[in-house]
């Protein structure tokens, strides 16, 4: 069993998709196992996407994901992480496969709805990020 982080993300929330994301998740034995929603100020979101700052997205990426509410949630299963990248589809929505959220949804590469966890490192500091362990089922 393994845990990962997801959010959706304020384009996600703000077009009605947290239902759609959500049900995606269930029907693929992916668990919520803690889940809110939050709306992050810049600092938060920088503090989240540290990992990426010194790329020139940066500060758009950040800028969006404290532009509204979003959902954060630890998924758990068998191969939650990849499980849940596979669901997702690719970064650039164009290149992702069929029947993904992000093919169904994205609309830039920036806003395509959701987050998910890379690796075991990631999802450990994400999840610590967002959850104390008190919000946590186990
Ligand atoms: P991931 O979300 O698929 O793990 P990352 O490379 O970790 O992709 O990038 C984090 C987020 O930054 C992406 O989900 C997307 O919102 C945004 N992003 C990534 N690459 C670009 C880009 O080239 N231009 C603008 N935004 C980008
Ligand atoms: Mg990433």
């Amino acid at each position: 069993m393994e845990r990962t982080l997801s959010i959706i993300k304020p384009d996600g929330v703000a077009r009605g998709l947290i239902g759609e994301v959500i049900k995606r998740f269930e029907d693929n034995n992916l668990k919520i196992v803690a889940m809110k929603m939050i709306y992050m100020t810049k600092a938060q979101a920088q503090g989240f996407y540290a990992v990426h700052k010194e790329r020139p997205f940066f500060d758009s990426l950040t800028d969006f994901m404290s532009s509204g509410p979003v959902v954060v949630l630890i998924l758990k299963g068998e191969n939650a992480i990849a499980k849940n990248r596979e669901l997702m589809g690719a970064t650039n929505y164009k290149e992702a496969a069929e029947g993904t959220i992000r093919r169904d949804f994205a609309t830039e590469i920036e806003k395509n709805i959701v987050h998910g966890s890379d690796s075991p490192g990631s999802a450990d500091f994400e999840i610590g990020y967002f959850f104390n362990s008190f919000e946590i089922i186990c």
